[in-house]
């Protein structure tokens, strides 16, 4: 059974790009593989500096994971900052990454220039390392992620080669997952961006936990072009091709396919509105009702710490030993 692992940021109420991008793999893929899922709360705090925050959004995005089908007893869901292998492997990987590696991430390139006059922390640079560190620890297979992480996870494959090669065969090199249609989810308004939790605009963004009437009315406010034939085309009609990829991954078929069904944008809109509705509204019930146990959800994650440990501490042992590290026994 392959090993999966992916992860995410306690940062911001989870969005459409996510659920399509990365969530809905984890769901389907956790019967055939051994699934690790990370709230990443150490990444967060990367952009995120305001006290207290960070817990009710890692209780949050935790009852948004088992909402969205993720199931406790099947994959295991824990918080970074509980597994503190984390941060001491995140240093190892930090001295196995260049600096002109890091510095040709486009994440921190595009993060830095939107901060431009607030705080650029270190850790907003060396985050790739960390993120290596997150995925060699579990001896991670394959990886499920949008498009927007192919880079990170290229990142990891050159550390771990890297580092098998100093020191021997140490970590799994692991493989990028997308999916077939939800890879990269573009905001609507403003559909040659990736849709993403630190845009300046919410008009253009799906939450989760957004009403339905609010969904509809995001999509059919949705920004289109002018010449008025539906195409599947990323580069000539962004705003087409990203209704068609949304409507196209809710209902299990490809973009060019849904394009077909199609003459006019109007239908197009409503359609792919009640699509997203339909798929995200049983979601928001079970939300709801797992926020209502705050001490299960609680109690879960403490459970899938100590499964995640159990993994990630062999891994460390296994590390610090291979580098040749004087024993502490
Ligand atoms: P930010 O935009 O602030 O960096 P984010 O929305 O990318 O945040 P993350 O926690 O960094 O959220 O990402 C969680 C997962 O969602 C990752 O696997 C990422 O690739 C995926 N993802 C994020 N945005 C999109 C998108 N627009 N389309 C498809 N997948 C996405
Ligand atoms: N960098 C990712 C979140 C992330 C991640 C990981 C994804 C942190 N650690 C490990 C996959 C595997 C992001 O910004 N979306």
């Amino acid at each position: 059974m392959p090993r999966v692992l992916s992860c995410i940021q306690p940062t911001g109420v989870v969005h459409l790009g996510n659920y399509l991008g990365a969530l809905r793999t984890w769901v389907s893929g956790q019967h055939e593989c051994d699934a690790f899922h990370g709230i990443v709360d150490l990444h967060a705090l990367t952009v995120t500096d305001r006290p207290g925050v960070l817990g009710t959004s890692t209780l949050e995005l935790a009852a948004t994971l088992f909402a969205v089908g993720l199931d406790p007893d099947v994959a295991t869901v824990f918080v970074q900052s509980h597994v503190p292998e984390h941060a001491q492997l995140g240093w190892v990987m930090e001295c196995t990454v260049s600096y002109g590696e890091l510095s040709r991430m486009t994440q921190f390139k595009d993060k830095s220039a939107k901060r431009e006059a607030d705080f650029i922390s270190a850790g907003l640079f060396t985050y790739p390392a960390l993120q290596a560190a997150d995925i060699l620890l579990y001896d991670a297979d394959e990886v499920p992620v949008g498009e927007d992480q192919r880079q990170h996870i290229e990142i990891t494959r050159d550390i771990a080669m890297r580092f098998n090669g100093r020191f021997g065969k140490t970590f799994v090199v692991p493989k990028i997952i997308t999916p077939r249609a939800g890879a990269k989810v573009t905001d609507l308004q403003e559909p040659t961006a990736k849709m993403s939790k630190s845009a300046a605009s919410d008009s253009g963004i799906v939450y989760l936990l957004d009403e339905p009437s609010a969904i509809i009315k995001k999509f059919k406010r949705a920004v289109t072009d002018s010449d008025g034939e539906v195409r599947f085309d990323r580069t000539e009609k962004p705003g087409i091709s990203n209704l068609l990829e949304i409507l196209a991954a809710c209902t299990g078929r490809t973009p060019e396919q849904t394009a077909a069904g199609y003459t006019q944008y109007g239908p197009l809109k409503a359609d792919a509105g009640e699509a997203v509705v339909d798929v995200l509204t049983p979601i928001q019930h079970r939300y709801r009702e797992l926020m209502g146990d705050q001490a299960e959800l609680s109690r879960l994650l403490r459970v899938g710490a100590d499964k995640a440990r159990s993994v990630a501490s062999a891994t460390l042992a296994r590390t610090y030993s291979n580098i040749g590290l004087l024993s502490a026994e």
